[in-house]
């Protein structure tokens, strides 16, 4: 508590609009509280399960590109991962108490190739919805909506991992959006998972989506005036994003290809400056030194990252 208020009395000083914002703070997986990326915070020496994300502010753009995880998609550099078994609950904590009560909640994941999100950009991924919460009751000028539920929760929502998911590494992408103004506004954080236990129920073609791209500016269920005439006795939404995991028509889509060529992300001759405990030392587009500290070796996690161990 003393961390997020020493960031909200920094962040005041230099963002006046803070506040009315924000994102997810934390996380609890099996009772155990994993702390977030504090984006106004040095990114120098923060571990998390969570991806780095960058503003409080909204996207405010379904086609913005950092609409996957709040940035640009990259992991960080001591990126962690958490365990969570199919099946089982893991809870999202906005700042208390998140200040937007209308709109939707909608819940993602998206399988990674290899054994390991770290160093996969979200931006090349394809997303399936696992939780949604859309117009709850009431109407749309007046009832009450997932975003609201979430609030009356401690400004926390709880997404259980469907047990027929198959096992894997995965990125959940918990999201808000708010509709007491449009555009509408875009609020989602991702978190790195390795899924044990899974079933063999994939994903069908038509559940998938990237980010951006699963949202357009003219779906109904963005553009929606809810203070307009229609809206007080309008008593149905239509959530945004694909149809639901497990209700999809589609054929099942093949797993995300596993790396193709680790060879050739290997590490090279070392070069350059050492690289700390945990930092990036290869993989695909690296350009950075390749030696490692003493007692750590470069070592490939995937075609994209290796890291020293
Ligand atoms: C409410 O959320 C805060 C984090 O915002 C957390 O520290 C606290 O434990 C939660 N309270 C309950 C009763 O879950
Ligand atoms: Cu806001």
């Amino acid at each position: 508590m003393f961390a997020f208020a020493t960031l909200v009395a920094f962040a005041s000083a230099a963002l006046p609009t803070v506040f009315a914002h924000g994102g997810v703070l934390s996380y609890s997986i099996g009772g155990q509280i994993y702390e977030g990326w504090a984006p106004y915070n040095s990114p120098v020496g923060q571990t998390t399960i969570q991806r780095p994300w960058s503003t409080y502010n909204p996207i405010t753009d379904p086609t913005d590109p950092t609409l996957s995880c709040n940035d640009d998609g990259t992991s960080g550099a001591l990126q962690l991962t958490a365990t969570v078994e199919a099946g089982q609950p893991i809870t999202a904590y906005w700042n208390n108490p998140w200040p937007h009560p209308i709109g939707p909640m909608l819940t993602y994941l998206a399988q990674c190739p290899g054994t390991t999100c770290t160093g996969v950009s979200s931006d090349t991924l394809q997303w399936f919805k696992i939780d949604e919460a859309g117009l709850l009751s009431g109407t749309v000028y007046s009832g009450t909506w997932g975003d609201g539920k979430m609030i009356a929760d401690n400004s926390s929502w709880t997404t259980t991992i469907p047990a027929t998911v198959p096992s894997g590494a995965y990125l959940i992408r918990f999201e808000t959006i708010a509709l007491h103004s449009l555009p509408a506004q875009f609020y989602p954080e991702c978190a790195q998972l390795t899924i044990t236990g899974g079933g063999s129920r994939a994903p069908t073609t038509d559940e998938l989506v990237t980010f951006p791209g699963g949202y357009s500016a003219s779906d109904p269920g963005l553009t929606i005036d809810v203070y307009s005439n229609a809206a007080q006795t309008q008593t149905t939404y239509v959530i945004p994003g694909p149809p639901l995991y497990g209700t999809g028509t589609g054929s099942a889509a093949p797993p995300p290809p596993p790396p193709s060529s680790v060879s050739s992300s290997a590490p090279s001759a070392p070069t350059g400056p050492a690289v700390a405990q945990y930092g990036q030392c290869g993989g695909q587009g690296y350009t950075g030194s390749t030696t490692c500290v003493s007692g750590s070796t470069c070592t490939v996690v995937n075609p994209y990252y290796s890291q020293c161990l």
